[in-house]
């Protein structure tokens, strides 16, 4: 279907197509930069993740160098349309100094800053606190060995500057994220020491705002290895994120149990908070990672921001690490789809859908929305990569496999 027979589907909804590409084409996602390496960053040549998460796969062609992968992610962005911004970790900085995590300076994360100039992109950050050696029995900031978590505090510290002088240089705001792994495998016989431990952490950690940082708590359930207990769970951050100013709530869509969405959280979060940071991934069975595909729990996410006016309001961020594909379609497919999630959602009658609820008319909702179903919406998108220069069909995958054979493929 051509787009402007689509257009006309979707004004007899009282849908403008036009807004919708427009609105699409403003909102920035936040590409996570370790899809690249499988999370391993610089430090050493690279560590394997530890911590609970896992990328699992050797698929050719990862990313060992900075140069490469910012090679490989400007390849990648390069088949994605809009506004896009750069997720970076501690453990990815470039520098010659030997410094500990603990140590870390703005000068270490230059070569980044340079680059998202280049590349037009905002940045995000994410102390790193995992992975390293001062991760003492599965502990950082709830450790009960001081010198442990006097350390995890000085980076922690050290990333919120990073942060704030991303911000800065670049002149839009920088998340800085916080995710420790720390739990246990089997049964704690204390739950509230650790957790006290942790808050008294985060009081040294946030004594005051830093100009353009969001700073973010994510939480979640449980790590392998973790099993039964972590101490950074959905209810200590929320407690803690809801009683101190200017502290979000990160939601991972894979730290919940399985029958639990963070699509209905984002609406019961909007009631307290003005920003809300998103971990947008794919759960399969527990939080393994997988590439965001275009399934019915993203297109709710992308509908709840929407339909709540919540576009300004929440952070869309990816995290996701498939070691057993092609790292470069990975951020292709799930960026992607994280986009045709949100245009799918911008072009929903979402006013009529929600006067029907308020009249209860139930049945009237019921047939909306599945008739809604039947609109054109690939036209629309088709058109948007027209638009921001891309082609509207399926030639990027050549392109990816032409840069594995030719650059990925040589890398040993
Ligand atoms: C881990 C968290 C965390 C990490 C990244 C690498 O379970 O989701 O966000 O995936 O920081
Ligand atoms: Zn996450």
């Amino acid at each position: 279907m051509n787009y402007q027979d689509a257009r006309m589907e979707y004004e007899a909804y009282g849908v403008d197509t036009e807004k919708a590409i427009e609105r699409l084409s403003s909102t920035p996602i936040s590409i996570h930069c370790w899809q690249g390496d499988d999370v391993e960053g610089f430090e050493n040549g690279g560590r394997k993740p530890s911590g609970g998460i896992q990328a699992t796969g050797n698929h050719i062609g990862k990313a060992r160098t900075p140069q490469e992968l910012m090679d490989d992610f400007r390849m990648a962005i390069s088949l994605i349309p809009g506004k896009k911004r750069l997720n970076l970790h501690a453990s990815y900085l470039v520098t010659d100094r030997s410094c500990d995590r603990d140590c870390i300076e703005e000068e270490d994360f230059e070569a980044w800053v340079e680059y998202a100039v280049e590349n037009g992109l905002g940045l995000d950050f994410n102390p790193t606190f995992f992975s390293h050696p001062m991760v003492r029995d599965n502990l950082t900031l709830s450790s009960p060995d001081r010198e442990v978590r006097d350390f995890w505090i000085s980076h922690a510290r050290a990333s919120r500057r990073i942060a704030a002088y991303f911000a800065r240089e670049l002149g839009t705001y920088c998340t800085c994220n916080l995710w420790i792994p720390d739990g246990f495998k089997d049964a704690p016989a204390d739950r509230l020491s650790p957790r006290l431990r942790l808050k008294d952490s985060l009081d040294r950690i946030y004594d005051g705002k830093l100009d353009g940082v969001v700073d973010c708590l994510e939480s979640k359930v449980f790590g392998i290895g973790l099993e039964s207990f972590t101490v950074g769970s959905s209810e200590f951050y929320m407690g803690y994120a809801a009683s101190h100013k200017d502290l979000y709530l990160l939601l991972d869509a894979g730290h919940y149990h399985p029958t639990e969405h963070i699509s209905d959280k984002i609406s019961a979060l909007l009631c307290t908070f003005d920003k809300i940071p998103l971990h947008v991934t794919r759960p399969v069975r527990w939080d393994s990672d997988h590439v965001v595909r275009l399934d019915d729990e993203t297109i709710e996410i992308a509908k709840e921001i929407v339909r709540n006016d919540a576009l300004d309001k929440v952070l869309v961020g990816l995290d996701y690490f498939d070691a057993s594909i092609n790292r470069i379609a990975a951020w292709v497919v799930g960026t992607r789809n994280m986009q045709k999630a949100l245009l799918i959602a911008l072009l929903e009658p979402a006013g009529k859908m929600r006067s029907l609820q308020e009249q209860s008319d139930f049945t009237g909702l019921l047939a909306l929305s599945e008739d809604t179903k039947e609109l054109p919406w690939q036209a629309v998108w088709k058109e948007y990569l027209r638009r921001q220069g891309l082609d509207d069909g399926p030639s990027w995958y050549g392109k990816v496999m032409e840069y594995e054979k030719k650059t990925l493929s040589k890398r040993g």
